[in-house]
C-alpha cells in the first residue's frame, strides 16, 4: 500500500510539472544520459550516419574489423566449410514444399537501390530509390512486374512513411545534405491514384531517419531523426490525415533514429521496443513506464515484430549488434508485469535482419549479417511457427546474393515475399540490385483457396459474409487479416496479423481500432492445410 500510494502522488506532479515548464514546448533540451543514449545508438545503428561529429568535425566511429567468414561470399561459391551448421542444413533440403524458394524478377533485376516501399489497396506500390542526390521513384505494378518513373519532388531518402487511413502515403522528412547528416522538414503524401506527390506545410523540424506510426485514432505519430543541423531531434509531432495538417506535441521524447515504435492494444498507448531504454510512452501526456532491458540484446539493428495474431500482444525483437546476435527477446505487451525474456534463438547471428508475419500467422526473417559487409553477409532464412521455437531454416538466398544495411522485406498481395537492396559498408563497396522473391512452402501444397466475395468498406465490430471457395477435401476454416506493407531499413513498424474464424461464412472484426488503426488492409482465405488465397484490400472505419 505505501509504495501505491507513492506512485500515485509522484505521477500528477510530474505530469504538472511537465505541463508548466516552457521549456518542454520552446526549446527542447535533453538530458546528459538520454545525449549519451542517443549517440550510443546511433553509432551503432548506422554506419552511413558515422562521418563526423558536427560539433567536433571529428570521426564519430572507428569500424569494426571484418569478422570471420561464415555466408556465402559475393564473388565466390560457398563451399561447406563456409557455412554453418543450420545454413548446411537449409542447404540441403531443396523441397521448394518443406523450405520454399527464391526466384528473380527479371524485370527489376540491375535497377536502383530501393531503399523504401510503402504499397496500396491499388495493388502497387511506391519504391523512392537512390540515395543522396541520385534518387528518384517509381511505381511498381506487382501483377504486370512493370514500372513506372514518377516526379519526385525532393530527396526522400531516409524519410519516414505509412500508408495512410485513406489510402495515400504519407512521407516525412529525407535527406537535406551529407557531412553531417541533415534532415529536412518537408511533408508529402502520394496519390497511387494519380500516381503524383503533393506538398503539404512541413514539419516543425527536419528529420533523417524519422519513425512514422499509424495510432488508434487514425493520426500519425512521427518521432526522432536528424534535424536541418544534424542534431537528434526529440520533438514529437502528429499528422491527421483528415486536415493534412500537422502539429507538435508538448512533450519531447529523445529517441535513436528509426526507434522501433508500435501501437498497443490500448488506445493511445506507444510501446517503444529499445532496446537501451524500452517501455510504454502516451506520447501526448508524456507519461513513459519503462521494462527491463532485452536479453542478450546489442544495440540497434534488430527486427521487430508481432508474433501472430496481434491481440496476443506477443511482440518480439530479433538480432541486432555489432558483431550481431542471434538472440531474440519476446515480451506480452498485455501482462500485468510485461516483462522482456529471452525467446528462440535464430539460425544465424545477424544485424539488419528483417521479419515479415505471413497470411497463414507464422513469421518469417531474413536478410542481415553478422557485420555490414559482405563477406559477413548471411543467407540463411527461417520461418517461426511458434512462439517457443525452434526456427526452421529455410531455403537460403541464392549463391552471392547479400541484403545487408537497407534492405526491404515485404508480403506481396500474391502471398510471396520481396527482399531487395543491400549496400554495405556504407554504400562504399558492390551493392546488390536484384529483386528477389520468396515463395513460401505454402505456395507449393497444392491449389491455393480462393476470396469469391467480400466487402470493400468494413467496420469496426461489424460481421461480413465471405465467400471463399477451396480445392476438393479442403475446408477454409478462417480469414486472415494482413497490413499495408511500409518498409525501410529493416522495419515495418506499422506491420500486424489478426486471425478471424470463419464462422457461418462470416467474419467478425475486432471492435478496438489499437488493435488494428483504421485504414487498408489485407485479407487472405487461409485453408484447412494453412494454405493462403492471394489477398483482398478491405478498407476498416
Ligand atoms: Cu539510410
Amino acid at each position: 500500500m505505501p509504495r501505491k500510494t507513492a506512485v500515485l502522488m509522484v505521477v500528477p506532479l510530474w505530469l504538472v510539472a511537465v505541463a508548466l515548464s516552457p521549456g518542454a514546448a520552446a526549446a527542447p533540451s535533453m538530458s546528459a544520459g538520454d545525449q549519451r543514449m542517443i549517440a550510443q545508438q546511433n553509432r551503432e545503428l548506422d554506419s552511413q550516419a558515422l562521418d563526423a561529429d558536427p560539433a567536433t568535425g571529428q570521426p564519430r566511429f572507428t569500424p569494426l574489423p571484418v569478422l570471420p567468414h561464415h555466408g556465402h561470399d559475393r564473388t565466390g561459391a560457398a563451399t561447406a566449410s563456409d557455412m554453418t551448421t543450420s545454413e548446411m542444413a537449409a542447404a540441403a533440403v531443396a523441397d521448394p514444399a518443406q523450405v520454399g524458394s527464391w526466384t528473380y524478377e527479371a524485370p527489376l533485376t540491375g535497377d536502383q537501390n530501393m531503399v523504401h516501399v510503402v504499397c496500396s489497396p491499388t495493388g502497387k506500390c511506391l519504391f523512392v530509390v537512390g540515395k543522396g542526390k541520385k534518387f528518384s521513384s517509381y511505381v511498381y505494378n506487382p501483377t504486370t512486374k512493370t514500372k513506372v518513373l514518377v516526379k519526385t519532388p525532393d530527396d526522400l531518402f531516409c524519410a519516414g512513411h505509412v500508408l495512410l487511413p485513406d489510402g495515400r502515403a504519407l512521407v516525412v522528412g529525407g535527406t537535406l545534405g551529407q557531412s553531417p547528416w541533415r534532415g529536412t522538414k518537408t511533408v508529402y503524401v502520394f496519390n497511387f491514384v494519380t500516381e503524383t506527390y503533393q506538398k503539404l506545410p512541413d514539419m516543425a523540424v527536419g528529420r533523417w531517419y524519422p519513425s512514422v506510426v499509424t495510432m488508434s485514432d487514425g493520426r500519425q505519430l512521427i518521432t526522432a531523426g536528424y534535424d536541418v543541423n544534424g542534431a537528434n531531434t526529440n520533438v514529437v509531432e502528429v499528422f491527421d490525415p483528415k486536415t493534412n495538417s500537422i502539429s507538435r506535441l508538448t512533450p519531447t521524447k529523445s529517441l535513436p533514429l528509426y526507434p522501433r515504435t508500435f501501437q498497443t492494444s490500448k488506445p493511445g498507448e506507444i510501446f517503444y521496443a529499445g532496446p537501451t531504454a524500452p517501455g510504454f510512452w502516451n506520447p501526448v501526456t508524456g507519461a513513459f513506464k519503462a521494462v527491463n532491458k532485452p536479453v542478450g540484446a546489442k544495440g540497434t539493428g534488430f527486427g521487430s515484430c508481432f508474433f501472430g495474431d496481434v491481440r496476443d500482444q506477443n511482440f518480439m525483437i530479433m538480432g541486432g549488434g555489432w558483431p550481431a546476435t542471434a538472440s531474440t527477446n519476446v515480451i506480452d505487451l498485455d501482462s500485468a508485469a510485461p516483462a522482456y525474456r529471452a525467446g528462440p534463438t535464430m539460425t544465424a547471428a545477424k544485424g539488419y535482419v528483417s521479419c515479415v508475419n505471413l497470411p497463414d500467422g507464422t513469421v518469417f526473417e531474413a536478410n542481415g549479417g553478422s557485420d555490414n559487409t559482405i563477406a559477413a553477409a548471411s543467407s540463411t532464412t527461417a520461418l517461426l511457427t511458434s512462439l517457443t521455437g525452434p526456427w526452421q531454416a529455410m531455403s537460403p538466398l541464392p549463391s552471392g546474393e547479400h541484403r545487408l544495411y537497407h534492405s526491404l522485406l515485404f508480403l506481396q498481395d500474391d502471398g510471396r515475399v520481396v527482399s531487395v537492396t543491400s549496400n554495405p559498408n556504407g554504400g562504399v563497396t558492390a551493392q546488390s540490385k536484384s529483386f528477389l522473391v520468396y515463395s513460401p512452402p505454402y505456395l507449393s501444397k497444392g491449389t491455393r483457396p480462393t476470396i469469391t466475395g467480400a466487402p470493400t468498406e468494413v467496420r469496426y465490430g461489424g460481421t461480413y459474409a465471405i465467400g471463399t471457395s477451396a480445392t476438393t477435401g479442403r475446408s477454409v476454416p478462417r480469414i486472415t487479416v494482413t497490413t499495408a506493407p511500409s518498409a525501410t531499413h529493416s522495419t515495418d513498424l506499422n506491420q500486424r496479423y489478426l486471425s478471424l474464424p470463419l464462422a457461418g461464412g462470416a467474419i467478425t472484426f475486432p471492435t478496438s481500432p489499437a488493435i488494428m488503426p483504421p485504414g487498408w488492409y489485407r485479407i487472405w482465405a487461409v485453408d484447412n492445410a494453412n494454405v493462403p488465397s492471394v489477398a483482398k484490400w478491405v478498407h476498416l472505419s
